[in-house]
């Protein structure tokens, strides 16, 4: 029964699945993952998922102890596995086991976890009314500190970001970078849509480069909808004719309301739909 939990070469269950205390994956936060989704039994965009974790992990001096077409194996054996047909993914790779100081050459063998379950996010309602939001103070990382492009274990900015919305009784947050420009909700990237142009921050501002994302701008494209990858304020979304966000996770949703700013006509918008239908028809077909 699911979950399916593979360590390191052999594979667990819910109750036998456990890291040493000694990770510095645990300890420090040194380490880097991944979320992905399977549907239909397909893997849903596994190399762009696993070109990102290898990046990642280099980005942070960390060498995945398996080779890029091996791994790929790996997950698709543990999907195979899980007997889900519909899936949701966390790969991750570890630092691995040291002893109690920082120094990662106390570590001499990274790991890698791969678990398959499942995940739901949001009840269909908020797909169907969209999403009340409000922008976080707390801002992500600055890009030359953490890079926020590594999908690196250190979440807690974006956990107290969420915190502020939980206390606030919203759905989500969406989050500032250093200078105040917009940048990503907690686990998903944005996009703003006036006069039928999508608007989205770019890569190189500082945010996470979604695999929803980058799908949504194909997507948004093949439908000849404008794409412009700009740096955003929240100007742009209070004014902005529809709002939504995007993620492996939450597929596509609307922003409704941000800051108690009613965001267009308060509905999720024609393209949001359109786009929300349209990935969906991407993730059934899988390529
Ligand atoms: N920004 C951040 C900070 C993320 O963590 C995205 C954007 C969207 O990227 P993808 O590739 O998924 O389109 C993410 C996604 C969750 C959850 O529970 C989300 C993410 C990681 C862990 C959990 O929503 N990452």
């Amino acid at each position: 029964m699911p979950p399916i939990i593979w360590i390191d070469g052999t594979y667990y269950d819910r109750a036998t699945g456990k890291v040493s205390v000694f990770d510095h994956g645990l300890l420090y936060g040194d380490g880097v993952f991944e979320g992905i989704r399977v549907y239909n039994r397909r893997v849903f965009r596994l190399p762009q998922h696993l070109d990102r974790l290898y990046a990642s992990a280099k980005g942070v001096w960390l060498e995945v102890p398996l080779a890029k077409p091996v791994l790929h194996r790996l997950v698709e054996e543990a999907v195979g596995k899980s007997g889900l047909d519909e899936a949701y993914i966390r790969l991750l790779v570890t630092r691995g086991v040291g002893d109690l100081g920082l120094d990662p050459r106390k570590c001499p063998k990274p790991s890698v976890i791969c678990i398959v379950d499942t995940i739901q996010l949001w009840p269909q309602d908020r797909y169907d009314k969209g999403l009340v939001a409000l922008t976080a103070a707390t801002p992500i990382h600055h890009r030359e500190s953490l890079s926020p492009r590594i999908k690196s274990l250190n979440y807690l900015s974006h956990i107290l970001a969420k915190v502020e919305g939980i206390a606030a009784g919203v759905d989500e947050v969406i989050m500032l970078d250093a200078q105040g420009y917009v940048a990503e909700a907690s686990g998903m990237n944005l996009f703003a849509v006036t006069n039928g142009t999508l608007k989205t921050p770019p890569a190189y501002a500082g945010i996470l480069r979604g695999v929803t994302r980058d799908a949504v701008i194909e997507l948004a494209r093949e439908a000849t909808y404008g794409v412009e990858e700009v740096p955003l304020n929240r100007y742009d979304l209070y004014t902005a004719d529809e709002m939504f966000l995007t993620g492996t996770a939450a597929e596509v949703v609307a922003v409704t309301k941000l800051d108690g700013r009613v965001i267009g006509h308060g509905q999720p918008g024609p393209i949001t739909k359109e786009l929300a239908k349209r990935f969906k028809a991407l993730a059934i077909r899988g390529d």
